[in-house]
């Protein structure tokens, strides 16, 4: 496949209420979306930076600098070679797997084959959970909970911080005593709050996400000692290789996979792969994604090593209007699309009146 060309566009949604985590709020979701250009095919690709280095180190500005200057002149027509003309370039995840996922799309609709297909889904739809925000009090929060709950979703997780952890999660519970409940503190806590996040225990959580700092693997493993809810790791796993070290390490009994986090989705299938043989269950991460993101992370979801719900929730508990056909909730699962490619392509008046900017960028 010989690459024309990239376009990238510059899109504001408005989410369906603000999102707030341990590191700052959300009222819209700023996505650069990438199209990629090749002998007559197309692909599109989402990044899921966000517009601030919050997260993680990338932002929106920043991963378009990088995919115009560094990604663009090494983008090849095929995805493997394409994997290691990028590995020289460090860091950006974000971006790399924005332009490698477009690439992958446009080569998977040439060959008529569908994400799902090539990455090796076992089932034609997922169970989807929904990740919760920290809210201003606890009564507003068991509201929210008991719509997505009414709503279907199969697992809830809650966004905790020091001084939103205890009550809300014993809430929570009380209400909904077999409910699946997670919680993810986006590395808000250190290893001197050991004694206080062994007082979750007794709840019953399936797991708590990343609740230490990123490059902490000794402090997770110490931590998964000394409390008896399952530790999962996010922001941690970058790499398969980061992911082996840390199940050996004993820091991951479970593992939240997020493609953008760690370079696209062959290092994602990888990391599925090695969590599967040290038989760690995986989940799929999710970054507040419009449908075309979300296409393909349904599609990984299918995989076997998914053997948990995923933040993989349907459009409408982010956005009045998704950027392709709605995913729609069907007895708490999304169906993974079945046409090549991502099986979805963007409604251009909705990603047209979205747009703030275009810019296209010959090869
Ligand atoms: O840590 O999983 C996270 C959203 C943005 C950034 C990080 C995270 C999240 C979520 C929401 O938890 C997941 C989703 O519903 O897309
Ligand atoms: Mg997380």
């Amino acid at each position: 496949m010989k690459i024309e060309g990239i376009e990238l566009r510059w899109a504001e949604l408005p989410l369906v209420a603000p999102f707030r985590t341990s590191f700052g709020t959300q009222t819209d979701r700023e996505v650069l979306i990438v199209r990629v250009l090749a002998d007559g095919a197309e692909g599109w690709g989402e990044c899921v930076a966000m517009s601030e280095p919050s997260y993680s180190a990338e932002y929106v500005a920043g991963a378009a600098h990088v995919i115009k200057e560094f990604l663009l002149p090494r983008l090849t027509g095929d995805p493997w070679r394409t994997e290691r003309a990028f590995a020289p370039v460090h860091g950006h995840p974000m971006a790399k797997s924005a332009v490698s996922s477009a690439l992958l799309d446009a080569w998977l609709r040439q060959r008529g084959t569908s994400f799902g297909e090539f990455l090796g889904a076992v089932r034609g739809e997922v169970d989807a959970g929904v990740s919760v925000g920290i809210m201003n009090s606890v009564p507003e929060l068991l509201d929210a909970v008991d719509a997505y709950v009414a709503e279907g979703y199969r697992r809830v997780k809650l966004k905790i911080e020091p001084g939103w952890d205890l009550e809300p999660v014993r809430a929570v519970r009380e209400r909904h005593p077999d409910l699946p409940l997670q919680t993810d503190a986006n590395t808000a806590y250190t290893l001197a709050d050991a004694a206080h996040l062994a007082k979750m225990d007794p709840f019953g959580l399936l797991l708590i996400e990343q609740p230490l700092p990123e490059d902490d693997i000794a402090g997770h493993a110490e931590l998964a000692r000394r409390i008896t809810t399952p530790v999962c790791l996010d922001e941690s796993i970058t790499s398969a290789r980061i992911a082996a070290d840390a199940i050996t390490r004993g820091a991951a009994a479970v593992v939240n996979i997020k493609p953008g986090r760690v370079g696209g989705f062959l290092e994602a299938r990888r990391i599925h792969d090695v969590c599967v043989a040290h038989g760690v269950p995986v989940w799929c991460g999710g970054m507040l994604e419009t449908g075309i993101g979300r296409a393909a992370n349904v599609a990984l979801a299918a995989l076997p090593g998914f053997t948990l719900p995923g933040d993989t929730s349907a459009s409408s508990r982010y956005y009045a209007a998704d950027l392709t056909d709605p995913f729609v909730l069907a007895d708490g699962r999304l169906t993974v699309p079945a046409g090549p490619g991502l099986g979805v392509v963007p409604d251009l008046t909705v990603l047209k009146a979205r747009t703030v900017r275009t810019e296209y960028i010959p090869a």
